[in-house]
């Protein structure tokens, strides 16, 4: 009896090894046929064995073979349901678990709110121009009467790359290039990126959008700019929208004049306001009529044309349209701010 309980130990563990080495459903029909088949299986043959086994003991044999055939079929059936599984065994995937959340790109909402205001443009018929951003200083001061030295250039202090290169301080340099390029009709905008030795606040950040525009034709007056952009500001905020032009002065523009809007984070009721310091307007443009000297510059006749052109802060305009009360969150990369967008 005692051989017959080891071999029964021997032929489990011998089992067990051949399961480890199943890898496809030919190897598990050679295990089943090595163990159960009817003639030559092992436990067949350990069952003819029992006739030797004296009575008394038969019935504890006889037990620890019918275990390990239960335990065989067990096994060969878990084997046979894994093997039915379509290519994956065992815990490589977890076909239960929740799938990842992938999240769809969108674009910036700066750029979102350019593509708006440039609709309104076209609409107006404008058209669209670009120029560089890394300007000389010819264009960026000199053509717009910024004379070497002058103290108006401070404003605008910048990075300069070499002695005469720059990161352009403003999208003005295109008016220039344009009119070089174009005779009068022209009516075009040109948004795009400028950069400014800036400490940052809340409505002050050292690179930053802008959109140039500029108008040239016969009897263009102060009247066409105000109504031009009076139906632009009003498309682009809502009809209600508080305007106010004040007097300024820019070297290239002559009367030249700010546009406020008002304060659209307090409305002009907190006197701590962190964005109008509680005085209710906030600046978002600068423009004026085209001053004679720059048509000159670019070969234009100033008796017999005249325009006029404006300059306007795309994130600080997109700042007033969504009430954001720090311009610095368009660039922080936050996605909860940014997914807010989208
Ligand atoms: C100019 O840049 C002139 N080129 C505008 C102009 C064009 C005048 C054509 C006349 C004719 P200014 O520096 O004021 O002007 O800037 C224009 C607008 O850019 C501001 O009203 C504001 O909306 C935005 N802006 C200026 N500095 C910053 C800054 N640091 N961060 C964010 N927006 C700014």
């Amino acid at each position: 009896m005692v051989d017959l309980i080891k071999k029964i130990k021997v032929l489990r563990s011998n089992f067990d090894e051949g399961v480890a080495q199943v890898e496809d459903k030919e190897s598990l029909q050679e295990l089943r046929n090595t163990y159960l088949s009817r003639k030559k299986g092992r436990i067949t043959l350990l069952l003819k064995e029992m006739k030797n086994v004296s009575p008394e003991e038969k019935p504890e044999v006889g037990k620890k073979i019918n275990e390990f055939k239960i335990h065989v079929q067990q096994k060969l059936d878990e084997l046979d349901r894994e093997i039915e599984k379509p290519k994956y065994k065992g815990s490589q995937i977890d076909l239960t678990l929740p799938g990842k959340q992938r999240y769809r790109g969108a674009p910036h909402p700066i750029l979102k709110y350019k593509k708006r205001i440039e609709q309104i443009f076209l609409s107006m018929g404008f058209s669209i121009e670009d120029g560089p951003e890394i300007e000389t200083d010819y264009y960026n001061f000199g053509a717009l009467n910024f004379p070497p030295h002058h103290p108006a250039r401070d404003d605008w202090d910048t990075l300069y790359l070499t002695d005469d290169l720059l990161l352009r301080t403003h999208t003005s340099p295109v008016q220039i290039r344009v009119m070089e390029k174009k005779k009068p009709p022209i009516r075009m905008i040109n948004p795009g990126k400028v950069y400014r030795r800036e400490t940052p606040d809340p409505t002050h950040i050292p690179m930053f959008y802008q959109v140039e525009g500029l108008v040239v034709d016969f009897g263009i007056t102060f009247a066409h700019l105000k109504g031009t952009l009076e139906h632009f500001l009003k498309a682009l905020y809502h009809e209600k929208i508080k305007i106010r032009f004040r007097p300024s002065y820019f070297p290239f523009t002559e009367p030249s004049a700010e546009v406020d809007i008002e304060c659209t984070v307090c409305r002009g009721e907190e006197s701590k306001c962190r964005v109008c310091g509680g005085g209710g307007w906030i600046e978002i443009l600068g423009a004026g009529m085209v001053d004679p000297q720059v048509l000159k510059n670019v070969n234009i006749d100033p008796e017999k044309y005249s325009g006029f052109a404006f300059g306007m802060g795309i994130d600080r305009t997109a700042m007033f349209s969504f009430r954001i009360p720090d311009l610095r969150n368009f660039y922080e990369n936050d996605l909860r701010f940014i997914r807010q967008f989208s």
